[in-house]
């Protein structure tokens, strides 16, 4: 997923809302030993008309919940926004996201 901010102002994502899972968004981080762990990220900045793609291994959005199923083939979230250089905003963006089975693809 790609995220592109066109404004001329910094934008925030200051997390997602999934109905009944919980989603955040996660750093990979690999360390001196070549360890990959992943770090929760409270806030992703979008400098002014930049864009930035959101994947496994890199910065990434996960899911989890108790009811997500392999019957379950993608989920509707909000992604929440807010914009630091102009008066108090914030945004819900409708998001779709494809659930696929990660242990298939490698
Ligand atoms: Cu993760």
């Amino acid at each position: 997923m790609n995220i592109k901010n066109n404004s001329d102002k910094e934008m925030l994502v200051k997390g997602l809302s999934c109905n009944n899972f919980t989603a955040q968004m996660h750093e990979t981080v690999i360390d001196d030993s070549g360890r990959v762990s992943m770090k929760r990220k409270e806030v992703l900045a979008l400098r002014p008309n930049s864009e930035i793609s959101l994947e496994p291994g890199k910065t990434h959005v996960m899911i989890m919940g108790k009811e997500l199923s392999n019957e379950i083939k993608g989920i509707n979230c909000d992604l929440i926004f807010e914009s630091i250089n102009s008066l108090p905003y914030s945004k819900r963006v409708p998001v779709f996201f494809e659930i696929r089975d990660l242990i298939n693809e490698r």
